[in-house]
């Protein structure tokens, strides 16, 4: 009897083989080449692991399909700008294993699903299309035009275009993401969810209403030149290690560094430049001048705290916010003053979770600084109240006019290496009516002006059976997406579940009645098309838009870009209605690039634009103060502090990323900045928390999570003593996500709050155990 979904989409309960040793202080030096050699090594063939490491992030070579963050704009060091987990990324993507028809012949899906997702990851590159019949076990090869005729036939038999769902994650190019919303608003909806709604969602809620545009505002060079930069909720070290090179130029020049995190985070403390042989050998930058130990969700407490604090100073001495500035640029301070006068200090502190002497040494640098960046990601975007969180860190920016001038701004630290373009693009089930304008002046037909489904409605309406196909243009769903459980059955109700990818992973094994996989190039890959190998863009975390060009050979020849995709799957389904000549883009995306031009702003001579060595900035008000708000000025906030209380046993769990992963692909069992070795199954506890409950170093234990009314469990997990603020715990993503409830997410912006589960942890008897 096959498995049912929900047991396909859990992770295998079972344990490795833990190790621990002390956390580490140090972060990146000799022990990350070591890793990224290693993993370049056991994954790649030699030659290519070569070419990679000379063009990744180089002008005119290929993108890293890692993290967002940028590029310099200057010279770029030799050895690539690379990084230890850039490495791994492209060891993932460039793997010398192919696996097509013989593998899935041999392996049922039943059997793929009670692999672990490491295993699953390193089976190989996916290398043809595949089929999986209603009530089939197994895989089988289709061509490409059966599966476009497939995915038309089932879009065409739908009630309405709304009952189809188009997922997108973040590596999508700006050229495919652009076709593919085409194509979807063509064929008649908005559903366009994309992995921002459970990323930087909020971030883009809160800095649109406050400063009139979604996203950051400095630039690397600010970066450099700020005279202090806070990093709140956010673990560069794992996942955007080049920033900490941009930290230690910070420091160099004399600026200073905050970090705000519940976790003292390897990377935070101290940092050893890979690319500096002196460093290497001399252990590294200090890179924190204040660490602050916050309570999971405590952000807004703490800044209330110090706003009270400095708005204190300025009725006493005066010269503490910046008074041109407010007066000439913002909106709404003074209801902010008297809000802020509602909230007492002490509370505020006490919510906080942090000491007086902590919190005076954070006052004292941000009194005595005025360029300052605020950097973010994660820590504060994954809770009910983060476009709270966001829109309070604006307040602190601008109470001290720190947004608009040198060395100053907000910057929300991208994730997937182009979820920030394919937003820009059109990838967004609430695009604004302006841009839907826009399409239909081009291309003559009317974009559907309803607001699609963000993930979690997508969840609901599949579930439901109101949605009943699936696309997803990369990513991993089943495991990306909070609630595991209800969202198998939500993707089982469907009629047809479709994924371009280029790797296998669990949501091809969490299928509708029928599935398929199509599998396409990865950013490492030469596109070869009839005008020639192509060349894509991609915009990073600071509005920069620049070049993709692979370099490998394709793993199989078979397999075809997500443009072709896109084009394919246009033209077997909407046929003789659609006003556009699909298949002309896919032979050369310099014309997707024209219509780019013509339908979002800031792409103006794009084609030729692109050819510049460090690509081109897009438009960015809030960088020069010209905020396009309601008001027209950046706007004050009235924030409240979270209202959740944990009840007796219970902790709050915020669930992270290990250094081995990027998001749902796991490249290995370590999490080496942590100590923690060969086990994934893993509760960090304060362990006073620990002493209260009797539980010992590596005592298994279940998770539950209770939340209106709704029990969920997950199963084994070893316990690990950890300095982490008390009542506080974490585990690692995706292994918990059964446990994040569908129903618990940021306001407006709907972003799942998986970094503040309520839980409880109860022993597993010994008698259980055996
Ligand atoms: N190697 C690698 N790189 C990646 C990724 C990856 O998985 N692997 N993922 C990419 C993606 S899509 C993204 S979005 C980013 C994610 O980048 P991060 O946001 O750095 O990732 P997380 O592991 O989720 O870490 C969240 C951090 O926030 C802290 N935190 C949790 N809750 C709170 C809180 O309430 N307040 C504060 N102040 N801090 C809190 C945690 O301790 C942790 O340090 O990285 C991108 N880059
Ligand atoms: N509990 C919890 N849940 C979370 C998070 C968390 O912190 N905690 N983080 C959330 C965040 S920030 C994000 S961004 C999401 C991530 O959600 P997703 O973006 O959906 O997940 P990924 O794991 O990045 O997707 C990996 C898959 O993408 C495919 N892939 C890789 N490269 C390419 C490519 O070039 N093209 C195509 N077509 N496919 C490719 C591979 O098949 C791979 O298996 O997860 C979210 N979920
Ligand atoms: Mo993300």
């Amino acid at each position: 009897m096959s498995s049912s979904p929900k047991d396909k989409a859990k992770t295998p309960e079972g344990f490795s083989n833990l190790k621990t040793k002390t956390p580490p202080k140090n972060s990146v030096g000799m022990p990350a080449i070591k890793a990224a050699v290693g993993h370049a090594v056991k994954y790649m063939n030699p030659a290519d692991a070569l070419k990679i490491s000379l063009k990744l992030n180089q002008k005119g070579g290929f993108d890293c399909p890692g993290c967002a963050w940028p590029d310099p704009d200057d010279a770029r060091s030799f050895l690539g700008e690379y990084c230890e987990n850039g490495i791994k990324a492209m060891a993932e993507e460039a793997q010398n294993k192919t696996i097509g028809a013989e593998f899935f012949a041999n392996h049922s899906v039943d059997e793929l699903a009670g692999w672990s997702d490491f295993e699953i990851g390193k089976s190989g590159r996916l290398s043809e299309p595949l089929f999986l019949a209603s009530g089939a076990t197994h895989y089988q090869p289709i061509s490409w035009d059966d599966a476009f005729k497939k995915v038309g036939t089932h879009l065409n038999a739908l009630d309405s275009p709304n009952d189809a769902v188009f997922y997108t994650s973040g590596r999508t190019t700006n050229e495919a993401a652009f076709l593919y919303q085409l194509f979807v608003r063509e064929f008649g909806t908005s559903n366009l969810p994309d992995c921002s709604n459970m990323c930087h969602e909020a971030s883009g809620s809160a800095l649109s209403e406050t400063l009139g545009i979604g996203k950051g505002s400095v630039t690397l060079d600010d970066l450099y030149k700020a005279e202090l930069v806070i990093v709140m909720g956010q673990n560069p070290a794992t996942n955007h290690p080049r920033m900490l090179t941009a930290l230690e130029k910070c420091k160099k020049n004399g600026g200073k560094i905050m970090a705000i995190n519940p976790l003292p985070e390897a990377g935070l403390v101290k940092f050893t430049n890979p690319q500096n042989p002196y460093k290497l050998l001399t252990g590294g930058t200090k890179i924190t001048d204040v660490f602050v130990p916050i309570t999971i969700n405590g952000d807004v407490a703490f800044i209330k705290a110090l706003l009270i604090k400095l708005l204190e100073k300025e009725t006493i001495d005066g010269g503490v916010v910046d008074e041109g500035f407010i007066k000439e640029f913002t909106h709404g301070y003074e209801a902010f003053v008297s809000d802020l006068k509602t909230y007492n200090f002490e509370d505020c502190l006490q919510a906080s979770g942090v000491s007086k002497e902590i919190f005076d040494e954070a006052f004292h640098l941000i009194l005595n600084n005025n360029k300052i960046i605020i950097c973010w990601a994660m820590g504060l975007t994954q809770h009910q109240n983060a476009v709270d969180n966001i829109r309070e860190l604006v307040n602190l920016l601008l109470l001290k006019g720190s947004i608009g001038k040198e060395g100053a701004g907000t910057c929300p630290v991208r994730g997937h290496s182009n979820v920030q373009g394919d937003r820009t693009v059109g990838i967004w089930e609430s695009a604004p009516q302006a841009f839907l304008d826009k399409i239909e002046a081009k291309y003559g037909f009317k974009p559907s002006p309803k607001h699609g489904y963000s993930v979690i409605d997508a969840i609901k309406a599949m579930y439901e059976k109101k949605a009943k196909v699936f696309f997803g243009m990369g990513g991993n769903f089943i495991s990306a997406v909070p609630d595991t459980l209800y969202a198998a059955q939500a993707l089982a109700n469907c009629n047809l579940t479709v994924h371009v990818s280029t790797k296998l992973n669990r949501s091809h094994l969490v299928t509708g009645k029928e599935a398929l996989i199509l599998p396409c190039l990865g950013r490492s890959e030469k596109d070869y098309q009839k005008t020639g190998i192509q060349v894509q863009s991609v915009e990073n975390s600071m509005g920069i838009v620049s070049s993709t060009k692979g370099v490998l050979e394709p793993c199989s020849k078979k397999i075809i870009s997500e443009v072709a995709v896109v084009c394919g799957m246009a033209h077997a389904t909407l046929k003789n209605r659609t006003k556009i000549n699909w298949l002309q883009y896919k032979d050369d995306y310099n014309l997707v690039r024209h219509d780019i031009q013509e339908v979002v702003d800031g792409f103006d001579d794009y084609n030729s634009k692109l050819k510049q060595p460090s690509g081109f900035y897009l438009p960015n008000g809030a960088r020069y103060r010209n905020f396009k708000t309601k008001t027209g000025k950046a706007n004050f906030s009235l924030n409240r502090l979270p209202k959740w209380k944990l009840k007796d046993g219970e902790l709050v769990m915020m669930t992270i990323r290990s250094h081995d992963q990027f998001n749902t692909t796991i490249y290995g069992l370590n999490d080496r900045y942590r100590g923690i070795y060969n086990e994934r199954r893993i509760i960090f506890m304060n362990r006073d928390d620990m002493a209260t409950r009797g539980f010992k170093e590596q005592q298994v234990v279940n998770l539950k999570s209770e939340f209106n009314g709704v029990v969920r469990e997950a199963h084994n997990f070893k316990v690990i003593g950890y300095e982490i603020p008390k009542n506080c715990c974490a585990t690692y993503f995706p292994e918990t996500n059964v446990l994040v409830p569908l129903d618990s997410f940021a306001h407006t912006a709907k972003t799942p709050a998986s970094k503040s589960v309520i839980i409880r942890v109860e022993a597993i008897t010994p008698e259980r155990l055996s």
